[in-house]
């Protein structure tokens, strides 16, 4: 299997065929390198190779099997963009943020250099045509979180039809208010995809769906970070896993990473661990790693170190909070939940965003870690600007901090090795003066 057997449907969709395969083909080739090199991988991760080879294949079919029988396809650019809606209506929605730099060029051609690569690889697959995903989706969704985000839909807009969902930047009363009409004004757009009312039960049982795939995502999240001694995945496999769930279909996913984590469950009980006694264990924070972003995991776990979770987008803010669904007896009262689920995503769009402060230091001691690396994309200038009082914050606390900006060239891969290592090195000795200390004592 893979994109060849779908040749037809991808031409069918508008997918310049060609260049399609060619990226593809390389896509798979560094994913093994870097993926399938890993030593003692959980059995169960093979789910999640095969799905990297059907991504651009098989799931573009279903995608598209939906589509025949007036399903909507969403692909989306925030963790704003209410899923739960669009699984509720028997449609799908997916993610469409860019993580490669294979694009950008195409893109410059119509946006500046000098924003951030997460919004012009997006936009130079939609240019190139080589993202199935981009080209399977009835409309694309964006939202106003940041500047360069809501003036690039007016751009995209000429290629392919875009909404957008206007986020407030505060989270005060008025400012909720009009999110919760957003709320409301995204499921007439479902609908009219559907020709038909959605009714609560369907949001209903799309939001249950969307728990029950989070639910999945916080298990496995405790069980890469929460076991002191034993870390029984590598933080790029558990990074790799979560980023599918932006483009599988969300039961199947759910049950795939729930069979993962009862086979890491017993790799905890029984010890066994892809990292050696005392590897440092960092957590990390700030922008999205949209795929085939893995350039600083690859880093730190060639390095020495450990990933155990990462405090973005395509990780713990996405899975922490779930809807609940108690008392919610009719429409109104579900976009409330909606909203107060979404209205506690602590992205740095928003001001002010003190609880994601005091969210990473909790998080940080739960997981008993020993390091963090505050990571932005270039020109994304929220996170940049937010990492002065994380950095802070943590510097208070005495926890040791790196701070890495940078884009998808694989130009900085090198330079960024050696700020690892160095940082790395720094924790080491750090552990070892402490067992020291300890030790005299
Ligand atoms: S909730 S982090 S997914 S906006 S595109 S803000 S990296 S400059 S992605 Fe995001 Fe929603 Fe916030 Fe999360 Fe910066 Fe780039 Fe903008 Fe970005």
């Amino acid at each position: 299997m893979g994109v060849q057997e779908h040749r037809s449907l991808l031409k069918d969709i508008g997918v310049d065929v060609d260049r399609h395969a060619k990226m593809m083909e390389m896509g798979l080739e560094s994913y093994k390198a870097q993926f399938m090199t890993q030593k003692n991988r959980p059995e169960a991760m093979k789910y999640f190779d095969w799905f990297m080879s059907e991504m651009q294949g098989q799931r573009i079919a279903e995608i598209n099997e939906l589509r025949k029988n007036k399903k909507p396809a969403i692909g989306a650019f925030c963790i704003f963009v209410p899923e739960e809606i669009i699984v509720g209506s028997g449609g799908a929605c997916f993610g469409l943020c860019g993580g490669s730099p294979a694009t950008i060029a195409d893109a410059e051609t119509e946006l500046p250099r000098n924003i951030c690569p997460l919004i012009k690889s997006a936009h130079g697959f939609k240019l190139q045509k080589t993202c199935a995903y981009t080209q399977s989706s009835d409309f694309i969704y964006g939202e106003t979180t940041c500047e360069a985000k809501k003036k690039t839909w007016e751009i995209l807009n000429k290629h392919h039809p875009v909404k957008v969902m206007n986020i407030p930047h505060m989270k005060r009363e008025k400012d909720l208010k009009l999110w919760k009409e957003e709320l409301f004004e995204f499921k007439e757009h479902i609908e009219s995809i559907t020709g038909e009312k959605l009714s609560l039960e369907q949001m209903k049982k799309g939001t249950k769906i969307v728990n029950e795939k989070r639910e999945a995502l916080q298990r496995l999240d405790r069980l890469r970070s929460m076991n002191k001694d034993v870390i029984p995945i590598s933080g790029k496999d558990g990074l790799f896993v979560t980023q599918m769930g932006f483009l599988d279909d969300p039961v199947r996913f759910t049950k795939k990473v729930n069979e993962l984590c009862d086979e890491l469950e017993k790799r905890v009980e029984e010890k066994i661990s892809v990292f050696e006694e005392d590897t440092p264990r960092l957590m990390v924070l700030g922008t999205p790693f949209a795929p085939p972003n893995w350039k600083l995991h690859t880093a730190v776990e060639t390095s020495g170190g450990a990933i155990i979770n990462e405090e973005s987008c395509i990780g713990h803010r996405y899975y922490k909070d779930n809807v609940n669904l108690d008392d919610v007896n009719n429409e109104d009262e579900l976009m409330q939940k909606l909203l107060d689920k979404y209205s506690a995503v602590d992205c740095a769009c928003f001001t002010p965003n003190a609880p994601r402060i005091d969210k990473i230091l909790q998080m940080y001691k739960d997981r008993q870690a020993n390091g963090v690396i505050y990571y932005t994309l270039s020109f994304c200038h929220t996170y940049n600007v937010e990492a002065h009082l994380v950095t802070q914050a943590l510097e208070k606390e005495g926890i040791p901090c790196l701070v890495i900006e940078s884009d998808y060239s694989p130009e900085d891969a090198g330079q960024i090795k050696t700020r690892v290592e160095a940082f790395l090195e720094s924790i080491n000795f750090k552990k070892e003066a402490a067992a020291f200390k300890k030790k005299q004592n």
